[in-house]
């Protein structure tokens, strides 16, 4: 299978609030890097570079006003005489009176187009999550032009960027916009499957009112996991896309017994969907010894969830979201790749 890969991303490189202390971000450069060492050790196929896209590409899953806030935020900051990270610091929660209108000040609009303070901006950013979003297009084109599978190794992630904000080292959605890009070349119908550790709370809201789209996940109980606002079982869709989100949330410490049940009911959904494309947003923070999240599913557990994958039949678009072990990070997510392709 192809592996898009580009090393722009490291241009980007985030702190994060750990404890309630500023420290270096889990999601480090060395995450993709160990990925792209391990597809070149198994022989997983040939790595191409991302060709360059269009913002309105990006602007189909997000909002045009958005992606502009993000291709300028660093400069707008940067005006302000800041030579530190940008950071969000206040948000417009549920009460708030103007909570519907973005401010026109750098730091009103970092707090109005996030989540939460998990997507630090800095002068690389823009350049680095563009470049991940193009190889997710790129690989959607691939797939679109008959390939059975692509791997876009995207570095920044981007599942819990929604519509119009940021948050959970993620800016720009590269699984929603892929999918997006293959329903605008012509596909009818397009399953997301995600399979993080954290719900995808930004890829359902992107798709939430929609039917051409299908968005399952597969994640850590809203209740004690981090987004904690989304992922509950009982959010389906609204409108048009009532009955077009399943969320799959399963309790602290599932094994792969547990895991594979909700599995094939979230593959049983996207045969039900009969999508012309399958996106994946493979995370796999899932993993026992993950540094942030609490699932233990073992190194050989990721071949099965790739055979039972590979055993729907679809073109299908793998998009690198999160895990944290970096050691392992690698063989995991190739793993899944290789139980995909019938090979272990
Ligand atoms: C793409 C992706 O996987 N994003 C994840 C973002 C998670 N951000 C907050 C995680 C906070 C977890 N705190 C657990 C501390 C355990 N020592
Ligand atoms: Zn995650």
């Amino acid at each position: 299978m192809l592996t898009i890969y580009s090393s722009d991303h490291h241009l980007h490189l985030g702190v994060e609030l750990k404890d309630g202390v500023i420290s270096d971000s889990f999601e480090t450069p060395l995450r993709a890097e160990t990925v792209l060492a391990r597809v070149k050790a198994t022989g997983l196929g040939d790595v191409i570079s991302p060709t360059s896209f269009d913002r309105r590409c990006y602007a189909a899953a997000h909002s045009q006003q958005y992606v502009d806030f993000l291709a300028n935020a660093w400069d707008e900051w940067r005006a302000t005489g800041r030579t530190c990270q940008a950071l969000p610091l206040v948000w417009p929660v549920r009460a708030m009176p103007s909570n519907a209108l973005p401010p026109s000040f750098i730091d009103g609009k970092l707090g109005f187009y996030s989540m939460d303070a998990g997507a630090p901006i800095n002068a690389g950013t823009w350049a680095a999550v563009s470049s991940s979003a193009n190889s997710a297009l790129t690989g959607a084109d691939a797939v679109s032009n008959g390939a059975h599978a692509a791997f876009a190794l995207c570095r920044p992630p981007g599942h819990h960027a929604g519509r119009e904000y940021m948050g959970g080292y993620c800016y720009l959605n590269n699984a929603a916009i892929a999918a997006q890009h293959a329903i605008a070349q012509g596909a009818q119908r397009v399953a997301v499957i995600d399979v993080d550790f954290h719900h995808g709370n930004g890829t359902q809201d992107i798709f939430y009112d929609r039917s051409d789209v299908l968005f399952v996940s597969i994640h850590g109980e809203p209740s004690v996991s981090y987004p904690y606002f989304s992922g509950r079982a009982d959010e389906r869709g609204i409108g048009d896309g009532t009955g077009f989100n399943l969320n799959l949330p399963l309790p602290k410490g599932t094994l792969w017994s547990g895991y594979e049940a909700a599995l094939n009911r979230a593959c049983a959904a996207v045969a039900a969907h009969t999508p012309d494309m399958l996106v994946v947003s493979l995370g796999v923070d899932t993993f026992e010894h993950d540094p942030i999240s609490h699932f233990r599913l073992r190194t050989d557990d990721y071949l099965r969830l790739g055979e039972a994958l590979g055993r729907l039949q679809v073109p299908t678009l793998f998009v690198m979201e999160g895990g944290y072990m970096v050691d392992e990070i690698g063989i995991n997510a190739v793993n899944v790749l290789l139980g995909f392709e019938g090979r272990r």
